[in-house]
């Protein structure tokens, strides 16, 4: 299973790997005394006079002084091997706080948390003092952190690039149960894992015109004459390995205005306009667009798209491999693998390079271009695939206008030669769109350009070819390709579940770390009643750990000894937050009219975790309809405390890792065929937790690995989704058809959950029972018996502890090193490349 060996997998280690070469092994005295000069040194405290900050950026300093002895060899070494290696373009980095991860990558933990208490400190304090980088809306963006993680795991050389947002995800907060958000001051209290280099500043240039001219050959070449710049910043962030002594870089970029911008200005003597300059150019790196699955067509998020592809894209070219190297041979040094479209407009800018600048002709450019790309898509929505105005495009960038018509009229060309007088297809097909206003397609663009196509899990590579990309496949059938998504096992289960890492550590060996298959050796251990009653009181432990943070964090209490369902992702009617809604409404209403004994349910706690896009009014509502049932059911003395809701506000990366480990149950009932994967289903899998789920994105493959009798399926497949569509669905005669579906709608519609108000969920209930795009009604029946199943299953409690450590023991699949194996072999090229 393990694929081809990439470089010294899991090198032989020190017994603390990211010390540098040579020194002697740390010591809790040598650490208490680091720490203590950072404290002074850097920080300027005593400590008794320190703050919890201070005491935390000392600790984040002293690990990150053991880290860079190993990044600057790891830098070294690859000047003089030369490997060809990743650069991940990607919008969005969802990091999650950096000192636990790195004190597990340099096997400082225990040191650290000993030194810690010699000084009369506890680290956990200190390490909730970190906020997390949130620079990502979710799952794609966290994918890109496991990719990084994995990638330097198994020791191979990636950059990351991306954009260092001042502010990431915006807080959430509830005022009356209803969304507002916060600017994310993450930086506010310093960032001691980023490194700045102003002195390596990239000049990015925007707007203008272009002009021909003929250059000292006589032939005729295009220019660009833009009309501003800003500079672009790069910050450095280690990504360590796994105890194996590699220290990849993430570099992010941040925006500052150009000396030569703002000298012009003060020198005409508007102080206050150059100001306002300098604001002008910050203002591209201010803040992360909120949006998951409608992109802004906004000018400042092209600004930033190309501002970080084009510093990329330079200090690769001119800092990596410098002024000697052939840019012929390209695709020897660098793969440039595109999360979603975000950075497409990297390949334009790739062609620019090498044609006006490096004195290519436009053919022998489109060859190189074309082997340095590769595309992997996240969605199937239509409305989240990208278009650019051609104005706005041309305006902006419109050189790289110019040159994506010419890769248009070249590829319709191809088209037209294989499909001989199909005009259709040629306006199907085209990058630019003339309907319903001009506009460069970025999906159609990537795939024309990339030379692999994937989606994120079967079903979705699949869809991918026949739904959304059909004439593409079917001209390069080759190009297209599927790598199942994955997490990594550090951060989602050595980390955040100590407790049951131990455990199997205890039963297998530490192997399974960096080698998650090996948690299939845990099968056995289903059967052995002790190892079950150890893993429950894993999960026991995990959930009174979960109930002091949720106390601590917001005041909430959950019931005690309850089952812990779980539903945490983004806001989206396509996920279907209010079919998840309509169950637990159902049993409150069955509660409340007499038909449903409470004694007889089985107490649960329902957690939600969800951020809504700031524009998008039904998933705002659908929050508040949450919260609203929340306070009505959990203070209705007749539900007996059986029925609990809790919506801790501002999920985020640090809360999953305190809320999966706890978890008996994930939800992950998005409609068939619009979930292009998740990953939070990953992580719950390999938490232990059973899975409730539709046959939609990565649960097939997870349904398929744990079996049918280790998970709860329900729902239309995507086919019946499709068929229904083509029917003409409509959600009126659920509606009317099924008596607990009617009295939970109706109840919602009633004003029960707002004060006797019928107007504040109007929206809600008329959009279900009319339009329904998602159709949560359709699936209902289907969902209300699979919680039925569910509620049997873990009356069982031996039987269900089982199924749960089957679910473990089939999760290795799902370790993002397997899906960096499956890039490599299937996208980037195999090794010894590498
Ligand atoms: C962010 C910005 C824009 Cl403009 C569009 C989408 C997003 C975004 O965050 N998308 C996203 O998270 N997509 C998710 O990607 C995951 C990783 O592949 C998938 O597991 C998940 O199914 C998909 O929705």
């Amino acid at each position: 299973h393990a694929g081809p060996h990439v470089g010294p997998m899991f090198p032989p280690t020190h017994p603390v790997a990211n010390a540098p070469v040579g020194t002697p092994p740390p010591t809790v005295d040598g650490f208490v005394r680091e720490f203590l000069h950072e404290l002074t040194s850097n920080q300027g405290v005593s400590l008794e006079r320190s703050t919890v900050n201070d005491q935390y950026l000392a600790l984040a300093q002293t690990v990150r002084n053991y880290l860079s002895a190993r990044w600057i060899e790891t830098q070294k070494k690859q000047r003089t091997t030369r490997p060809k290696g990743v650069a991940y373009l990607s919008a969005e980095y969802l990091l999650g706080r950096q000192l636990g991860n790195n004190l597990l990558a340099t096997g400082l933990i225990d040191i650290a948390e000993e030194a810690m208490k010699q000084c009369g400190l506890d680290i956990a304090v200190l390490r909730a003092q970190e906020v997390e980088p949130g620079l990502g809306n979710g799952g794609l963006g966290r994918l890109a952190a496991c990719f990084v993680d994995s990638l330097a795991t198994m020791n191979v050389p990636c950059i990351g690039y991306g954009l260092r947002y001042e502010y990431g995800i915006f807080r959430q907060t509830f005022v009356d149960g209803q969304q507002v958000e916060q600017p994310d001051t993450w930086l506010a209290l310093g960032c001691p894992w980023e490194f700045a280099h102003p002195e390596h500043a990239i000049q990015i240039d925007f707007g203008g015109t272009i002009e021909t001219y003929v250059d000292a050959d006589g032939v005729e070449r295009t220019r660009w004459v833009p009309e501003w710049n800003v500079l672009g910043i790069p910050y450095n962030y280690m990504v360590p390995g796994y105890l194996n002594g590699r220290v990849n870089t993430l570099r992010l970029w941040s925006a500052e205005a150009t000396k030569a911008f703002d000298l012009a200005i003060f020198n005409s003597g508007d102080y206050a306009q150059a100001v306002r300059a300098q604001t002008f150019a910050e203002n591209i790196t201010k803040v992360l667009y909120p949006e998951d699955s409608t992109p802004q067509g906004k000018e400042l998020r092209l600004q930033q798209q190309y501002f970080f592809v084009a510093c990329s894209l330079r200090d690769y070219i001119e800092r990596v491999l410098g002024p000697e190297f052939d840019l012929h041979e390209l695709d020897s040094r660098i793969i440039f693998q595109l999360n979603d479209t975000h950075p497409v407009i990297a390949v334009p800018e790739l062609m620019r390079i090498l044609v006006d600048l490096k004195g290519f002709d436009w053919d022998e450019a489109w060859a190189v271009t074309k082997k340095c790309f590769a595309y992997t898509c996240h969605t199937l929505l239509p409305e989240a695939l990208e278009v650019w105005p051609v104005d706005l495009l041309g305006r902006l960038l419109p050189r790289h206008l110019e040159i994506i018509y010419r890769i248009n009229e070249e590829f319709l060309d191809e088209v037209r030669e294989a499909f001989p007088g199909d005009e259709m297809r040629i306006r199907r097909m085209s990058i630019v769109a003339e309907h319903p206003a001009r506009a460069v397609r970025m999906a159609y663009l990537a795939t024309v350009a990339g030379c692999k196509v994937n989606g994120v899990a079967e079903l979705h590579s699949q869809l991918l070819r026949d739904k959304v990309l059909p004439d593409f496949s079917q001209l390069w059938p080759e190009k297209f390709t599927n790598v199942t998504n994955g997490v990594t096992p550090r951060r989602f289960l050595r980390l955040a579940n100590r407790g049951l890492s131990e455990l199997i550590s205890s039963a297998i060996g530490t192997g399974w770390v960096t080698d998650l298959e090996r948690l299939r050796e845990l099968e056995p251990y289903a059967e052995d009643a002790e190892f079950r009653s150890a893993f429950r009181d894993v999960k026991t432990r995990n959930k009174a750990k979960l109930n002091e943070v949720l106390i601590a964090r917001d005041g909430i209490e959950l019931g005690q000894d309850h089952m812990l369902d779980v539903m945490v992702k983004r806001l989206h009617e396509y996920k279907r937050q209010t079919l998840k809604l309509l169950h637990i409404v159902t049993l409150y209403n069955e509660i409340i009219s007499g038909r449903l004994d409470p004694k007889t349910v089985t107490p649960r706690n329902f957690v939600f975790g969800a951020k809504a896009a700031p524009g998008y009014l039904m998933a705002k509502q659908i929050i508040h309809l949450i919260n609203a049932v929340g306070s009505t059911v959990n203070a209705d003395e007749r539900v007996g405390g059986v029925l609990k809701i809790a919506f801790p506000p501002n999920y985020n990366v640090t809360l999953a890792e305190k809320l999966i480990p706890a978890a008996d149950l994930s939800e992950q009932i998005s409609l068939a065929g619009m979930e292009a994967s998740g990953t939070g289903n990953m992580k719950f899998q390999m938490n232990g937790a059973l899975t409730i789920g539709t046959d939609d994105g990565a649960n097939v493959e997870i349904r398929r690995l744990v079996g049918d009798e280790n998970f709860f399926l329900f729902g239309m497949s995507e086919p019946e989704v499709a068929e229904l569509q083509a029917k003409g669905y409509d959600p009126g005669t659920y509606y009317e058809s099924d008596r607990r579906l009617r009295g939970a709608i109706d109840l919602i519609g009633s004003g029960h959950f707002s004060g006797g108000d019928r107007g504040t969920f109007g929206s809600i209930v008329t959009n279900l029972v009319t339009v329904d795009r998602f159709m949560a009604l359709a699936d209902y029946a289907s969902y209300m018996d699979a919680q039925e199943r569910v509620e049997k299953a873990y009356a069982d409690t031996e039987e269900w502890t089982r199924s749960a450590v089957l679910n473990v023991a089939r999760s290795g699949y799902f370790s993002s090193d397997r899906s960096m194996r499956d890039y490599i072999q299937r996208i980037w090229g195999t090794p010894p490349a590498f």
